[in-house]
């Protein structure tokens, strides 16, 4: 690769795996765009908008005629991935060698060399298309595990350029990330960006201590000393959400309707639980339906008097271990129905779909007790926007401790989600919990979410990336808020 010539006009470009749009196919040949949901979108389209940017990912699928458009306002830029680039770059090196790997092994990762290949190439693509969209002294701010060879790439073709990198996933220990075959070009890939984000402090850790070991660079606290004279800094920057939007959803006449509607449609029980996923193992739906499965089956919980509402959103589906999960929870809730539901009053109620940003508002509304159990989560956003929703200061938050948002959100019910009893108790405490306990816990963690909105993580973001070499580049204009 060698130096190009700025071409584009973009002075900030945001680097993602998907374009926050999907191509839908209409039957008649021809195809509209709609918004996808997903942690990454939810986040990121404020500070877009704020920015006048350009996005640079996939619409998924494979067609390859796509040109740049706009959409709702944004400046879009698709990338063409092949089919047999979705098999080897998408579902093969990021969601079945990485995706694991960086979660604790919540599955057992994969190594094939032909997917490492095609993550190269693929991750080439992005890197060219990024210089072609950037202005002279441009902000590119490229996203999450699918795209870590990204950042060098680009300081390659673009050394005018100011580059971060913001990982959406936790970054594993040592003794884990060590494993890969190709672990020296990851890292190095990454050395390429001026300030490298992670979720947690603790990951920004991981990665400098690797640093130092694996590539053998000085290191000082969470900044980096390259041999070319330049500086890169690892920090922590906890994601969040746009907790005044989903404040303001919530607190709308429609979602009340539409959350009084879901809770009669349930039967109007005493207390509604509910789990909001993507289908992924490492969200620990199936611990968390066995741990109310046993408080049902023991007496301690009754369907007359509650129900548990679980969505997953429909994920990855031509991952071989997605497919598995799959079966595995539509038997699970086939059989505690089967076993412990009555006419009427299904013990699980269970929806395997995706659904609106009302819906979810609605949800959240209805459920007195929201149960986030993740074996590994980088932050957890649906523990968030619960928290935003409930502006009447009641419901229950039982979060995993391994989650991101666990570090902030203290007065949830923290749980162990390996521990099936710790669990049980934890879902009872929490159904059996007076209001003035609910409206204590929920009061904190709803000062911690108003306080720390999405807004605020790009905004600290970006002055950070700024600051780490003020003279390089030019400065990006500040978020503009509602
Ligand atoms: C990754 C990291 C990190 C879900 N179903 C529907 C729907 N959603 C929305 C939720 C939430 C988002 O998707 C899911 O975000 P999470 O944070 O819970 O999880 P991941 O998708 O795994 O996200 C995660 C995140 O990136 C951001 O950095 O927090 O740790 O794994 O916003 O509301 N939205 C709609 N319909 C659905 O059916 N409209």
């Amino acid at each position: 690769m060698k130096n190009v010539a700025s071409s584009g006009s973009a002075d900030l470009v945001i680097v993602a795996n998907r374009l926050p749009v999907d191509r839908v196919p209409l039957g008649d040949g021809t195809a509209e765009w709609r918004r996808s949901p997903g942690g990454l979108v939810t986040a990121i389209e404020p500070v877009m908008r704020a920015n006048d940017g350009s996005w640079i990912g996939w619409p998924g699928g494979t067609e390859s005629d796509l040109e740049p458009f706009e959409d709702e306002g944004l400046d879009l830029v698709p990338i063409t991935l092949t089919q047999q680039e979705v098999e080897e770059f998408y579902e093969g090196f990021a969601n079945g060698t990485l995706w694991p790997l960086y979660h604790d092994v919540a599955a057992k990762p994969e190594f094939h060399r032909e997917w490492w290949d095609a993550y190269v190439v693929v991750n080439r693509r992005f890197a060219e298309q990024a210089a072609a969209a950037a202005s002279e002294g441009a902000t590119v701010w490229v996203h999450d595990y699918q795209l870590q060879l990204v950042p060098q790439m680009l300081r390659e073709l673009r050394p005018d350029l100011r580059i971060g990198f913001y990982l959406h996933i936790p970054f594993p220990p040592t003794e884990l990330f060590q494993q890969l075959p190709w672990r020296r070009q990851l890292l190095e890939g990454l050395l390429g960006a001026d300030l490298v984000g992670f979720q947690l402090p603790g990951a920004a850790q991981n990665f400098v201590r690797l640093v130092r070991q694996r590539v053998g660079h000085k290191t000082h606290r969470d900044l980096v000393y390259l041999p070319d004279g330049r500086t890169v800094r690892a920090a922590a920057f906890p994601i969040s959400i746009d907790a005044k939007g989903f404040e303001d959803l919530a607190r709308s006449e429609e979602v009340e309707k539409r959350a009084a509607e879901i809770r009669d449609a349930l039967g109007n029980p005493s207390r509604i639980f509910l789990g909001v996923d993507r289908l992924d193992y490492t969200k620990g739906i199936y611990a968390r339906l066995r741990a109310y499965s046993e408080l049902l089956a023991q007496g301690d919980l009754d369907v007359e008097d509650a129900v548990f509402v679980q969505v997953a959103t429909p994920s990855r589906e031509q991952v071989e271990q997605y497919r598995i999960l799959r079966d595995d929870i539509d038997r699970l809730v086939g059989r505690i129905n089967g076993d412990l539901g009555r006419i009427g009053r299904p013990a699980i109620s269970y929806m395997h779909a995706s659904y609106p940003r009302e819906e979810m508002a609605a949800l959240y509304r209805a459920a007195d007790i929201m149960v986030v159990t993740p074996y590994r989560d980088g932050m957890n956003l649906v523990a968030k926007e619960y928290v935003a929703c409930r502006f009447d200061n009641d419901g229950a938050l039982v979060l995993s401790e391994f989650a991101g948002a666990a570090d902030e959100l203290r007065q949830a019910w923290l749980v162990n989600p390996y521990d099936i009893n710790g669990m049980k108790s934890a879902l009872l405490e929490a159904y059996r919990a007076d209001e003035k306990e609910r409206t204590r816990r929920m009061k904190a963690m709803r000062k911690t979410v108003s306080q720390n909105d999405v807004a605020a993580w790009a905004d600290s973001f970006l002055a950070e990336l700024t600051a780490v070499r003020p003279s390089h580049g030019k400065t990006v204009r500040p978020a503009r808020r509602s």
